[in-house]
């Protein structure tokens, strides 16, 4: 379905003397307005294919009805969701759970709904029907080089898909690791798996990068071969220029300090991008900001910082996606929410008082310092969001319009109320 862009401005008008109101009272202790409200227009996070359709866990999947039963479909959703917060341009691609049949008329789909395609994702760590071979002990670190082989093969594939589709970076991902002391030489399978990927690395076109992406512990439990920023680095260094490391918010054990992480990749440039969600315990499958919005409000201000320094644009430098799974809520509620946490962690950051927290740092003003990011943090900059939203034509509350407008009723009349989206 489409969203006709009159609804949301009727929605729009209904909330804006609310809206003016708030947003005056926040305007007046900012210095730099027009420019916050013009990044923020102009800063988009894209969709993974995988985050439409309700999430699943080891023991069960309780499907919310009106799921996407194709990529069309999956298109459409996401055209939903920028219609409705004009921040959601594009749409990263899982292959095999979502093969382009038909590069041209997904294209013309996407475009029509004012979309493109992000990175594309490989999968090795799932074996797929009719597969010769078994990743149950890996892939491009497996001791076997035909298997090494095999999945090397599948990444070049999906470099074909997204050359297809514009897409300009591919996304790898590995659940290579042991589950067992003694099981895996680890110097071995890093020296695989680097083989392997600068096999990958040969097949990318000129104008493409691979994201190395690292994750602490699941599915193994002993060790992840790339398991770490250090060891996603070291990869990316040796491969070259195209090659940078991504980084997952979830994928770090707990009270790891993602914003000195990202610091650091920031200042060597090979910060890829990154995969956001939030995490309580492990993993990686809650909504962003959900738990831990201070921490992403951190990150944030490194991220603006380190991207300053070098001069790189916030909106285009860097891969944005959300990577969750949304297992009890609606998909298209749990992406606007995320969007909209993303969006309000970053008008945070851009609140902050640079030249200020720099004189502090340098007095060892340690109680000012904080002092001065705090106050940022504790600014509410939701009307900003929405003034930025609603200057691209979306909706003052994305939510609130997305119930408003009965759309998730509307999908399950349309699709049925049993269907099943393809991912985890
Ligand atoms: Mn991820």
């Amino acid at each position: 379905m489409q969203i006709e862009k009159y609804t949301v401005d009727e929605l729009n008008h209904q909330q804006a003397e609310k809206h003016q109101l708030r947003l005056e009272g926040v305007a007046t202790d900012i210095n730099n307005l027009e420019e916050v409200l013009q990044k923020l227009s102009v800063f988009n996070i894209a969709i993974p294919s995988w985050a439409l359709g309700t999430g699943g866990t080891r023991f069960g999947r309780f499907s919310g009805g009106g799921e996407p039963r194709s990529l069309e479909e999956k298109i459409e959703d996401v055209g939903v969701i920028h219609a409705l917060n004009k921040s959601s341009n594009s749409i990263s691609l899982h292959i095999p759970w979502d093969i382009p049949d038909n590069a041209a008329s997904i294209k013309a789909l996407a475009t029509q709904l004012g979309l493109h395609f992000d990175a594309v994702n490989s999968n090795t760590f799932q074996d797929q029907k009719d597969q010769k071979l078994s990743y149950k002990f890996g892939s491009l670190h497996h001791v076997d080089k035909a298997v090494r082989k095999q999945a090397v093969e599948h990444n070049i594939e999906v470099i074909k898909y997204g050359k297809q589709l514009d897409s300009k970076a591919l996304s790898v991902w590995l659940s290579d690791g042991s589950n067992f002391p003694g099981q895996l030489n680890f110097r071995q399978a890093f020296q695989n798996t680097l083989e392997s990927l600068q096999d990958i690395y040969a097949a990318l076109p000129d104008d493409w990068k691979v994201w190395v992406e690292y994750k602490p512990y699941e599915p193994n439990f002993y060790s992840t071969t790339i398991g770490d920023w250090g060891q996603s680095y070291l990869l990316a260094s040796k491969l070259g220029a195209k090659a940078s490391t991504l980084v997952d918010l979830g994928h770090h054990l707990q009270g790891t300090n993602i914003e000195q992480i990202v610091s650091l990749l920031l200042m060597e440039g090979k910060l890829a991008g990154f995969h956001f969600n939030d995490s309580k315990y492990g993993d990686d499958d809650l909504t962003v900001g959900s738990i831990n919005p201070y921490q992403l409000f951190l990150i944030f201000n490194e991220l603006i910082e380190g991207m300053d320094a070098r001069g790189m644009d916030h909106a285009t430098s860097i891969g944005w996606m959300i990577d969750a799974s949304h297992n009890v809520k609606d998909p298209i509620e749990d992406l606007l929410q995320s969007v909209q946490a993303i969006k309000i962690a970053y008008a945070q950051a851009l609140l902050v008082d640079k030249k200020a927290l720099v004189a502090a740092q340098n007095n060892n003003d340690v109680a000012l310092a904080q002092e001065i990011l705090q106050q940022a943090y504790r600014t509410d900059v939701r009307s900003l969001v929405a003034e930025a939203s609603l200057r691209n034509g979306g909706a003052l509350d994305p939510i609130g319009a997305y119930r408003k407008l009965n759309i998730r009723e509307h999908l399950i009349k349309e699709r049925g109320l049993k269907t099943v989206a393809t991912g985890l």
